[in-house]
């Protein structure tokens, strides 16, 4: 299995409610590593960037709002197979649907606040990631010294 990076968002709905603690926490017992992270007011131009493939839905206009009305943590997460298995770790897109155990299933209510992004294929996270980090702001590969750190 590749060893990936994806981009996770706790959008500002988990900011707000005090849930990046729980959720950061999801991928790290999973034991995916955390390569890059930082809390950022996401300005309209990275928001549109971002969501670029939403753009002309009826929901794109609130979607862009709401990203951008206050801060979200952005991270990059790095393991194996990471992009399909974050996506698991939060859940279907509409909490209504999400499995209970996933992020969106056990803490959110509602498709249009529903707590967290995750890039949904390996080029969609080479495409965002640089969206919301500069390289140097990121780790270099870390999933092998993670190893080491924890297993020797
Ligand atoms: P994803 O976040 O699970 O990848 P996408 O289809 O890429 O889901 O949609 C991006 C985001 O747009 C969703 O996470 C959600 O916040 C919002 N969204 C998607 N569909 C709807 C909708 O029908 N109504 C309101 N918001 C939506
Ligand atoms: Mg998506």
């Amino acid at each position: 299995m590749a060893i990936e990076r994806t981009l996770i968002l706790c959008k500002p709905d988990a900011v707000a409610r005090g849930l990046v603690g729980e959720i950061v926490a999801r991928f790290e017992r999973r034991g995916y590593v955390i390569v890059a992270m930082k809390l950022v007011v996401c300005d309209k131009a990275r928001a549109e960037r971002h969501y670029t493939e939403h753009k002309g839905k009826p929901f794109y206009d609130g979607l862009v709002s709401y990203i951008t009305c206050a801060p979200s943590v952005a991270l990059v997460v790095e393991g194996a197979g990471a992009v399909e298995g974050c996506r698991g770790t939060i859940g279907a897109t509409d909490p209504i649907k999400a499995a209970a155990g996933s992020i969106r299933g056990d803490h959110a209510q509602t498709i249009g606040r529903n707590l967290v992004h995750g890039s949904d294929s390996p080029d969609s996270a080479k495409r965002e990631i640089p969206i919301w980090f500069e390289p140097h702001e990121m780790l270099g590969r870390r999933h092998d010294l993670e190893q080491w750190i924890i297993s020797t």
